[in-house]
């Protein structure tokens, strides 16, 4: 290659190569997280609620934690919650744990068509719940059953949404697990990805318009990102700085893709926010007590009208994508033991522990109690028919709320049809 004008531009000789971003451990190799930088329980510092984003662009780099080894609560995060708080916490996310594996069974045994787990992601969404008020909007993706159940939903709803049966609240429209309750401030989920995420903001700026006090909770995964209306979600929020708190859920994976395709060079997720003047926090996503710390912070933000606050919860997808899914041909069989933030259900019991307010015996009995309570609303939800048995909802539901009125050729296929 050679220049027109000569020596206004270097010559060229060694061909292109096209970079694609590798995870750092395949299927057969040792799992390898020394890229993830684990700061001490305790060492991050906590600022004022209307800091300037400037003043703490560090936190998008650094990540929140609360727990340490020994199961203490340390440092300036640790929240303010009971003991009695905490162990609700610990039957949420044990809760969501077992319905996870009913779930997934029933799938196996052919009673649904597909079922999306946590597993390793309990606290994210648990916690979350907690910090929100009365009112307060959702946006949520697949994964974050959690905040459904640390609402109270009923397990018996979830489960007819996911058999498709006469009781599905969804009348059978939609994919397994894709839920939606307003009354529970859960947005419907669609399948589209990242269309919630730009919806939580316009949401919240209605909201705002109104002179309400109610803000929006916005949900993506890593690879979602990548998304433009992950974008678009940013500038809007930023520009109007609407009462918005957008979360992002890393867990490493999105379905076979490592973090790294979305990521890119950025440094972090978190740091995404930064260029848009958008405070950013980084939290441990397997820490019940930072998640509910950097969540209350958040939401406090956004209700104080002080804008949107964009919160990376690092933690792990433990189990796999989806029950179409087997992650062992992407990744290390076992990565999941090696990931260096834990299990965080495990950790918030030896906290609990650790303080004299549980014990191994309370525990085995909180889990005997829980099962049992899954399995009798499991019961009850197959009553009302399963996937290819007992009860349907209507072909008729088939028609209905595609618009608010039935128009003429609905009601004509309608006919065809014999319903
Ligand atoms: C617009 C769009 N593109 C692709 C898909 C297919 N798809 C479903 S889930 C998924 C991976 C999402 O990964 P991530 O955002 O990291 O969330 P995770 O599943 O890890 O919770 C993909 C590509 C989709 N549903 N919608």
């Amino acid at each position: 290659m050679s220049s027109d004008k000569a020596g206004s531009a270097p010559v060229v000789t060694q061909p292109l190569q096209f970079h694609v971003p590798r995870p750092a451990s395949r299927p057969g190799e040792k799992p390898d997280f020394s890229d993830v930088v684990i700061p001490k329980a305790g060492s991050v510092a906590r600022p004022p609620v209307d800091v300037d984003p400037k003043d703490i662009r560090d936190l998008a780099y650094s990540i929140i934690r609360v727990l340490n080894r020994e199961g203490e609560a340390v440092g300036p995060w640790a929240p303010d919650l009971s003991h009695d708080d905490l162990i609700r916490g610990l039957r949420h996310m044990m809760t969501l744990r077992t319905f996870d594996g009913r779930m997934q069974m029933a799938q196996r045994q052919g009673k649904t068509s597909f079922y999306m787990q946590h597993t390793g992601e309990e606290a994210v969404s648990c916690a979350f719940r907690i910090a929100l008020q009365p009112g307060d909007m959702n946006f949520p993706t697949y994964r974050q059953a959690g905040l459904l159940i640390a609402h109270d939903y009923p397990l018996v709803d979830m489960m007819c949404q996911i058999y498709s049966n006469e009781r599905d609240p969804m009348k059978g429209r939609q994919l397994p697990v894709m839920y939606s309750s307003k009354e529970h401030g859960f947005f419907s989920i669609s399948g589209n990805l990242a269309t919630q995420y730009v919806q939580a903001v316009g949401w919240a700026m209605a909201s705002a318009i109104k002179n309400d006090t109610r803000i929006a909770a916005a949900w993506i995964g890593d690879g979602s990102t990548a998304e433009s209306d992950f974008h678009a979600a940013l500038v809007f929020a930023s520009t109007y700085k609407a009462p918005v708190v957008l979360n992002v859920v890393n867990n490493q994976w999105a379905i076979s893709t490592f973090q790294g395709i979305a990521r890119g060079g950025s440094g972090t997720f978190a740091a995404r926010g930064l260029g848009f003047g958008i405070p950013a926090l980084r939290v441990d996503g397997n820490d019940y007590l930072a998640v509910y710390a950097v969540a209350q912070w958040a939401v406090e933000r956004a209700r104080r009208n002080l804008g949107p606050t964009l919160v990376e919860y690092v933690t792990y997808r433990a189990g796999a994508h989806s029950t179409s899914d087997d992650p062992s041909a992407y990744r290390p069989k076992h990565e999941s033991d090696d990931w260096p933030l834990g299990d965080p259900l495990i950790r918030l019991k030896q906290h609990l522990i650790a303080v004299g307010a549980w014990s191994e015996e309370r525990h085995k009995q909180a889990e005997a109690e829980i099962l049992a309570t899954v399995i009798a609303a499991q019961k009850e939800a197959e009553s009302f028919g399963t996937l290819h048995s007992g009860g349907k909802p209507s072909a008729r539901d088939i028609f209905e709320d595609v618009y608010a009125e039935l128009p003429p050729h609905l009601r004509r296929q309608r006919q065809q049809i014999g319903v």
